[in-house]
């Protein structure tokens, strides 16, 4: 019995090695968060069913197993567990159980941090939210409501604020949201890669207007929107500064 315990926990630490192997835990600065939200899903997905499976292998084993029988002789003499057993069953399932809990924390943790640190080179955009709109003001002062053009490939951080309430700038696609409220800067930033069109939402119920609060990311070529913002900032009357 002792034997089979060890080769358990000697097969759940090489496992874990094996995860740990293509998951260093002091990754370099994260190119785009986003992805590495969506490998962390991934893997919590692939563990909760892998530990769902064998832990439903077990039951589903014992429940065969050790069924009740009617005649059955042995009924009333079950054979006792020694104590290493009764041990050994309780501490190796949690083991394996909260080392995995603890290996996607961990993960989930360090992500987490690299994340809150923004890339050097990015455009910096403030945004003030209200009922019910998105108000962004660029570097050069060129102001827009609800929608936010960015350029492709740049880091984009928002510096946010609130003028009345609680709101939560959500931007799925991006897998970034962050409360904007009213005494206090707040911040996210993402890594629009490539062209198109992002929706933005509230995510915090702010009001009976809350559902229509919704904008858009659109993420231009940077020449294009280099032009664009040229261009708006001679229309608004703002220095024409590049972003
Ligand atoms: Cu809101």
């Amino acid at each position: 019995m002792l034997r089979r315990i060890g080769a358990g926990l000697a097969l759940a630490v090489l496992s874990w090695q094996a995860c740990a192997a293509n998951y260093p835990a002091a990754a370099p600065a994260i190119k785009d968060p986003a992805a590495g939200w969506d490998h962390l899903w991934g893997e919590v997905l692939i563990d909760i069913t892998v530990i769902g499976i064998i832990f439903a292998a077990v039951m589903a084993y014992f429940l065969i197993r050790y069924r009740r029988k009617p005649a059955d002789p042995e009924t009333g003499s079950a054979p006792k567990l020694s104590p290493a057993a009764a041990v050994a069953w309780v501490v190796i399932p949690v083991f394996v159980f909260l080392s995995d809990d603890l290996y996607i924390a961990a993960n989930g943790w360090a992500l987490w941090n690299t994340y809150r640190d923004v890339p050097a080179d990015r455009m910096e955009v403030q945004l003030e939210s209200g009922m019910y709109s998105w108000d962004y003001t660029y570097p050069n002062g060129v102001r827009a409501q609800n929608e936010l053009r960015v350029p492709a490939g740049r880091a984009v951080m928002l510096r946010m604020t609130s003028r009345d309430t609680l709101h939560s700038h959500w931007i799925p696609d991006f897998r970034v949201k962050e409360d904007s409220m009213p005494g206090r800067i707040t911040y996210l930033w993402f890594l629009p890669g490539k062209p198109g069109e992002h929706i933005v939402t509230c995510g915090a119920y702010c009001g009976v207007m809350h559902s229509y609060m919704a904008g858009k990311v659109i993420v231009l070529p940077e020449a294009e929107f280099n032009a664009w913002l040229a261009q708006e900032a001679a229309r608004q009357g703002v220095a024409g500064k590049t972003a």
